[in-house]
């Protein structure tokens, strides 16, 4: 594993726990985690329960008792890591946005297709169980055609002016702002829920333009210095969008959201009815079908923890919820299972991609003020 922060640690809870809870026919060792800063890294190392741990990662990707290659640090190293990873045969497991660019991701998806190495892209939500049963539900036609997908992703750590110029606010490091971070979850769901994007038209704005030079920064905290620099991403982007299914769709990504702390949604309207789900919620899923008898009609919240549920049977009794980091131990879950009996694993880094097209459709549709159609980018 390269990274050891946040991601990291949401990342080794999962190897960790995914042998307890899953039948995966493999035994997941945690070889060897990786990070600059020795003292850092080692600390990781025992905590988070590895084996060993390099300050190099071309020392890691070559190493010989290591078959997958999992890469959560800052995006501007994913290209270059992955790269080296594949050269060196490994199975790669990549933290989303896939890349800095969409060039730099379809070199890392054709790189990844001829080496026939497997790959994967860290798009955890997916495989949450209320996520899998909307999904199930609209895959049964239960909500009729589909007109209306609205999803926001609001956070609102930034709105303090002096929060520092952490590495998520810097265009070289990680691509772009709320967008990349957070629209990147939003337009991969409404992808894995209802399907393809057609074109797309957006606005943006950086509201805070310089913040103070971190001392200190990790995960979504830090402590800045007396000397400013500049902001140079979005704090937050919204988009419309119209699907290849006539769909019409709405999205949000901000990190000024005051109050909101990672209000991730999504609401979906149907010609025979609507779902709606919310991360900060995880469990439930509210419905609402028309055929129900007009005196009983209304949104009603399905629990999603007992075992008819996908994944929630491997955890506990019904109504034990589960939280935020079981949808990594799913995602592992099914890569190393992909691995070893090859059965169909999405999402691949070609999700990746497609994903990284709908960012850049809505960065550009933003340069010129028009519409721009997937196609084009
Ligand atoms: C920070 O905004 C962040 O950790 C994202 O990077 C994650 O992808 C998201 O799941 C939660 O918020």
């Amino acid at each position: 594993m390269v990274g050891y922060k946040f991601m990291g640690k949401a990342h080794s809870h999962a190897y960790k726990d995914v042998g307890m809870f899953f039948e995966t026919n493999a035994d997941v060792v945690m070889k060897a985690i990786c990070g600059r800063d020795e003292q850092g890294v080692k600390a990781a190392a025992d905590k988070f329960g590895w084996e060993s741990y390099e300050t190099d990662w071309r020392k890691l990707v070559e190493r010989e008792d290591i078959d997958i290659v999992d890469i959560n640090a800052p995006s501007d190293a994913h290209k270059e890591i992955t790269l080296a990873a594949i050269a060196a045969g490994k199975h790669v497991f990549c933290e989303k946005p896939l890349a800095l660019n969409l060039a730099d991701g379809r070199e890392m998806l054709a790189a990844a297709e001829k080496a026939g190495v497997k790959h994967a892209i860290c798009f955890n939500y997916r495989f949450l169980p209320a996520v899998q049963l909307a999904k199930q539900i609209i895959d049964e036609g239960r909500l009729g055609e589909i007109h209306h997908y609205r999803a926001t992703y609001l956070q609102d750590w930034l709105v303090d002016p002096n929060f520092p110029l952490a590495w998520r606010l810097k265009k070289e490091v990680a691509g772009s702002g709320a967008h990349g971070d957070l629209n990147a979850h939003s337009i991969d769901l409404a992808r894995f829920l209802i399907g393809e994007f057609d074109r797309v038209i957006g606005h943006n704005r950086t509201f805070v333009k310089q913040r103070p030079i971190p001392e200190s920064s990790e995960g979504l905290s830090g402590n800045g210095s007396a000397e400013y620099g500049e902001v140079t991403v979005d704090d937050a982007t919204g988009f419309l969008a119209d699907f290849k299914n006539g769909a019409m769709g709405m999205f949000i990504a901000s990190r000024f959201a005051t109050g909101r702390k990672n209000h991730n949604t999504f609401e979906i309207h149907g010609s025979k009815g609507s779902i709606r789900w919310d991360l900060e919620r995880l469990n439930e899923l509210e419905v609402y079908f028309r055929e129900d008898e007009p005196n009983l009609a209304g949104f009603r919240t399905i629990n999603a923890t007992d075992a008819s549920h996908k994944y929630a049977g491997n955890w506990w009794p019904v109504g034990h919820a589960i939280g935020y980091e079981h949808g990594f131990v799913h995602i592992v879950y099914e890569f190393v299972k992909h691995i070893m009996e090859g059965t169909p694993f999405t999402p691949t880094f070609l999700d990746g991609v497609r994903c990284q097209e709908v960012l850049e459709a809505v960065d550009l549709s933003i340069e010129r003020g028009a519409w721009v159609s997937i196609e084009e980018v």
